[in-house]
């Protein structure tokens, strides 16, 4: 039996009510989604997870000095979106050979992702705690705010770019709230650049960032009991570089009616009505300073790839 209440179901009933029809990319990461997602990581379009890298490559062991605490007693490093946590793995090897005493509590919404991880973290740093939590990031912030002791919080990969603008300020306000004064943030923002490489980004030519997308249609004839024909519905991304914005869509190519049982509703899609399903914001510097101050932060320090694509920013109240 299907739960009608879930909050997915609640979310499809209000997203294909409105105009223009939306869906939350938060819901793009279902164990599928999430397997996608680690191969968009290795597409060569795909460069803000190789750019990060090389960021923590290079600036590793800065990295770990700007985040660690002035004073002993607990400290956690937090990770909202772990994913696969190879890059926070370089981060965290600099932490334990500075003898840095410290939890490592990665959050992330997809269990299939966190199994994996706890797996790999066990074998590869055995001497490191780790407490993982699954969860979105609304119940990892409430977690933030009562988690005792000093805490260095993650947000990597240009997570930051998949927020709508207002709720992007909303979000790094909640993140900025429980921090103390010598408490940091560093979030992972990509930069503007050459249009045309930001746009390839997002439509890769093996066309697995189109079967992320259409993923999400997947997972509503499974968990909803929809009946989305996906020979009907095409992947489509555009970038605009005057706001700086991804935005993707999914493209009925056909007049239709979709039936989504736990719903007991059919949806009509006219021929070429688009689902938006992702905006992928990208930064200026300039921009991310701004950003900062609007949520009540400053920024300690940046470090960006030697080609400029993308910036790992530390942050503080
Ligand atoms: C997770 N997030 C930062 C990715 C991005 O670049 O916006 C998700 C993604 N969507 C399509 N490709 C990658």
């Amino acid at each position: 039996m299907i739960n009608v209440a879930s909050e997915l179901a609640q979310h499809v009933a209000e997203g294909l009510r409105r105009t223009p029809k939306t869906l939350s990319s938060m819901y793009f990461y279902d164990d599928i989604g999430s397997q996608l997602f680690q191969q968009i990581m290795k597409l060569p379009e795909y460069y803000p997870t190789r750019a990060e890298f090389s960021i923590f490559r290079e600036h590793g062991a800065a990295l770990a000095a700007a985040l660690s605490p002035q004073a002993g007693g607990a400290f956690a490093l937090v990770e909202l979106g772990a994913g696969d946590g190879a890059k926070t793995k370089l981060l965290l090897r600099e932490l334990l050979r500075a003898g840095t005493a410290f939890t490592y509590a990665p959050v992330d919404i997809s269990e299939g992702a966190m199994t994996g991880l706890v797996e790999s973290l066990r074998q590869e740093l055995p001497a490191l705690h780790v407490a993982p939590l699954v969860s979105d990031y609304a119940t990892a912030l409430t977690e933030l705010r009562t988690r005792p002791g000093s805490k260095a919080v993650l947000f990597l990969g240009s997570n930051i770019g998949n927020f709508h603008p207002t709720d992007r300020l909303d979000f790094l306000r909640k993140l900025a709230f429980p921090l103390a004064p010598a408490d940091r943030l560093l979030i992972g923002f990509d930069l503007q650049k050459d249009p045309r490489r930001i746009r390839a980004a997002y439509d890769d030519a093996q066309g697995i960032t189109a079967a992320f997308n259409l993923n999400l249609l997947t997972r509503l004839n499974r968990e909803l009991g929809a009946d989305f024909d996906l020979a009907k519905w095409q992947h489509y991304t555009d970038y605009n570089p005057l706001n700086g914005a991804v935005r993707s869509y999914l493209v009925s190519t056909h007049a239709q009616q979709v039936r989504i049982e736990a719903l007991d509703e059919t949806f009509e899609f006219a021929a070429w009505e688009v689902i938006h399903t992702e905006n992928s914001y990208k930064f200026t510097l300039r921009q991310i300073e701004e950003l900062a101050a609007e949520a009540g932060l400053r920024v300690v320090e940046s470090f960006t790839d030697a080609a400029g694509d993308f910036a790992d920013v530390v942050l503080a109240t």
